[in-house]
């Protein structure tokens, strides 16, 4: 059975309000119904969730065991594994153009070879390290492979593995990324997460100074004067073709629907969630839009940790629509482009801005 739109959620006192059921797909079950299913939460919203997914639970279990260890050392040791350029630790800074977040992170790329490298600055056991994030990182791209050839079949495409054979060639340009946010406690009970007005980022966090116990991260409190949220990661679409997002039981992420709310996603640490890339949205020529989101600071006294693996293919693949893919819209949008092209104005862009605006077509 494929799981239907679970629990309408609502949030009341905010300017623009949203119902919203996180669509479900079940994986184990009618494949037909199921591509079928994840095609339509790829047009409505770019966004999904997936259960029955495959991923063994004790490979998630082993690589958020990795990422908290990674995370409690003092900064000085993580700093030995920084600053992220774009890849190793990252603290606060986002990119290269000046974005911030309140969060500590790591960026890795997601190939053998690079994990080992990468490994010896980031744990006292790197072969172990290494050997954990590549578990973790072959199945969630199993999944990412399973998921676009569902996605193939449901667009009816002669070649089932047209999307999945780019993000599985093995020059593949994946990565992983594991976001930690510090806790935050709002002052006066004045905290509305969901406000959609002009937010200051508060950048008090220090996390040199965080009490760490067994993996559960106990800040000082965060003085929020002035400050009515805290954004921890900026609203921003992902390039890439396909994100598998896993997060801990912490909520925080946001999505952006196609009509402009803000709709809060309630967290589920036994699942994995997917979002639409830009690329994916070039691929099929708009019929996909890649979906907007953020990572606002939620009343916590526990940490939120956020692990994504970005699906991406190799630097020369080219992304254009191939000509089976039927909308509304007879032309390509977008001039075709390689995944290189894209990542050189990705990378010379802010974090909000919307990309794919460079390659349309006039
Ligand atoms: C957003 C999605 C991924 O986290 C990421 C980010 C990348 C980075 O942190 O280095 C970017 C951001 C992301 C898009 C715009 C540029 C590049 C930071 C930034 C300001 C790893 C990615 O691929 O693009």
């Amino acid at each position: 059975m494929v799981v239907a739109t679970p629990t309408p959620l609502l949030r009341r006192g905010t300017k623009k309000t949203a119902a919203f059921g996180v669509p479900t797909i079940d994986l184990s079950e009618d494949k037909s119904i199921a591509s079928e299913m994840i095609v339509k939460a790829c047009e409505d919203y770019g966004f999904f969730k997936v259960v029955n997914h495959g991923v063994p639970k004790k490979v998630i279990a082993r690589m958020e065991r990795e990422a908290v260890d990674f995370f409690s050392h003092p900064i000085a040791q993580k700093g030995r594994a920084g600053p992220a350029a774009p890849f190793g630790y990252g603290c606060k800074n986002i990119g290269f153009n000046g974005d911030k977040g309140d969060l500590e992170y790591i960026l890795l790329e997601a190939n053998p070879v690079s994990l080992s490298q990468r490994a010896k600055t980031m744990s006292n056991d790197p072969s172990t390290f290494s050997a954990v994030t590549n578990d973790y990182v072959s199945a969630v791209r199993k999944l990412a492979c399973d998921i676009l050839e569902l996605v193939a079949d449901g667009l009816w495409m002669e070649n089932k593995s047209i999307f999945s054979k780019l993000i599985s060639n093995s020059q593949n340009d994946s990565c992983l990324r594991v976001n930690h946010y510090p806790p935050f406690i709002a002052p006066n009970n004045n905290f509305n997460h969901n406000d959609n007005d002009d937010e200051e980022l508060n950048n008090h966090w220090d996390p040199s100074s965080e009490l760490v116990e067994e993996g559960l991260h106990i800040s000082p409190l965060i003085p929020a004067v002035g400050s009515k949220s805290r954004v921890g990661f900026g609203e921003h679409t992902d390039p890439q073709i396909l994100t598998i997002l896993r997060s801990n039981d912490v909520s925080g992420l946001q999505i952006c629907s196609h009509d402009g709310f803000w709709i809060p996603v309630p967290p589920d640490p036994n699942e994995f969630f997917v979002f639409v890339g830009d690329s994916f949205q070039a691929l099929t020529n708009g019929r996909f839009t890649s979906v907007r989101h953020r990572v606002v600071a939620i009343n916590s006294w526990k940490s939120r940790m956020s692990m994504m693996y970005f699906a991406a293919p190799p630097l020369d693949a080219w992304i254009t629509a191939p000509p089976q893919i039927n909308n509304s819209i007879s032309s390509n949008i977008y001039r075709p482009f390689t995944w290189g092209n894209f990542k050189q104005i990705v990378y010379s862009l802010r974090l909000a801005d919307s990309r794919l605006d460079y390659f349309k077509n006039h």
